[in-house]
């Protein structure tokens, strides 16, 4: 099916006014009827593996606001889950996967992949029956480096660059992991696609902090590797990029000429990535998700700056990481309402 929703017309370059509108984090805590929903599933990963459930949290932020496109309700980390380490989510604690690489040998393996991911791909055909023509799926995974510093931490950490120490230390090691991580993420991103998702994000959370010759070697090609994989199988299925927090070097993504799309991190200056990258892809986000926590004329006045700076660009709205969890629902109702006006 050739989607054709304004969000995927503007991800495939059209000027579209008013933008297209999604939030990063837009299924979550901050939402009274997903809380019930995870309290009902039991855990977070019992809710991921509910088919029913996790399309219905997928659909909940659609039903409540007037927004472009749903994410699918899934998480990064499912992928290491099933490659030999054990994921949990400890309350208040955030994710654990164990044993940790830089503890000792983990045999990574493919062979669990597929059975163990198959209750996503069954989301993915619940959430496209529950959604109108006009609404887009997104499916996504964590980019390599992302997904692989969990891995190699056991956990998340505070500055994921300084990880960077491990690949060092053990180079054999390290490339196996990304080239296995891009290996098993094409494969998944082929799955979601076949399964209904209209495009794909390639989440690189932790860009920042990395030498331009280490980003670009282990975020930068293995991401234009998964793009071209999935564009020879798929070629009218967009692919972003979401490098947060690679700085001038999200000139290299925008020129890669593999992307349709580029996600701005919140740090990024929007004046400078509309002179800089506008010509070559569509971009996304960029607003501070601390403002729509604030709401009111701080929140407005930011997300006028970023319509008015891409009015005459391929631009969707977004923010520039995900919404945190105190995020009042009314201030992203009104945020809605402004995009939608404007
Ligand atoms: O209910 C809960 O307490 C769990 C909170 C939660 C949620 C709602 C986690 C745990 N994951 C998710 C869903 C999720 N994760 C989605 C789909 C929902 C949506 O966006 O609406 C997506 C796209 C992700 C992606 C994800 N997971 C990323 C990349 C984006 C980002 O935030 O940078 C990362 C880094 C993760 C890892 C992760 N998952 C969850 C936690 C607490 C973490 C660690 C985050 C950290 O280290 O700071």
């Amino acid at each position: 099916m050739d989607h054709q929703s304004a969000f995927i017309r503007a991800i495939k370059g059209e000027k579209l006014n008013p933008k297209p509108v999604w939030f990063m984090r837009q299924a979550g805590r901050y939402l009274p009827e997903y809380r019930e929903k995870r309290a009902e599933a039991g855990s977070f990963l019992d809710l991921c593996f509910n088919p029913e459930m996790a399309a219905e949290v997928t659909l909940q932020p659609i039903r409540r606001f007037d927004l472009d496109a749903a994410i699918l309700f899934a998480d990064i980390l499912l992928l290491p889950m099933f490659m030999g380490q054990e994921l949990s989510f400890e309350a208040g604690e955030g994710p654990r996967l164990k044993p940790a690489l830089q503890d000792g040998p983990v045999i990574l393996s493919h062979d669990k992949l597929h059975d163990g991911l198959s209750p996503v791909m069954e989301t993915i055909r619940l959430c496209r029956e529950g959604l109108s023509e006009d609404k887009a799926l997104i499916g996504f995974a964590g980019a390599p480096w992302t997904v692989a510093t969990y891995m190699i931490a056991g956990q998340g950490v505070k500055d994921p660059s300084a990880l960077r120490g491990y690949a060092y230390e053990n180079p054999e090691k390290f490339e196996i992991l990304i080239r296995e991580l891009e290996i098993a993420t094409i494969d998944y991103l082929r799955r979601q696609i076949k399964a209904g998702v209209n495009a794909v994000q390639l989440f690189e959370s932790w860009a920042s902090g990395l030498p331009v010759e280490f980003l670009r070697a282990f975020c930068l090609e293995p991401a234009m590797r998964i793009a071209r994989a999935l564009k020879a199988d798929f070629p009218d299925i967009p692919v972003i990029a979401f490098p947060k927090g690679a700085g001038v070097q999200l000139k290299e993504y925008a020129e890669a000429g593999i992307f349709d799309a580029v996600s701005l991190g919140t740090e990024t200056d929007p004046v400078w990535a509309s002179e800089t990258l506008s010509q070559h892809v569509s971009l996304q986000g960029g607003l501070d998700p601390l403002l729509v926590v604030q709401g009111g004329k701080p929140m407005l006045k930011a997300a006028e700056n970023l319509l008015k700076t891409f009015e005459d660009k391929a631009y969707v709205f977004n923010l520039g990481h995900g919404f945190v969890p105190q995020t009042p629902p009314d201030n992203v109702a009104e945020l809605v309402k402004f995009i939608r006006a404007f």
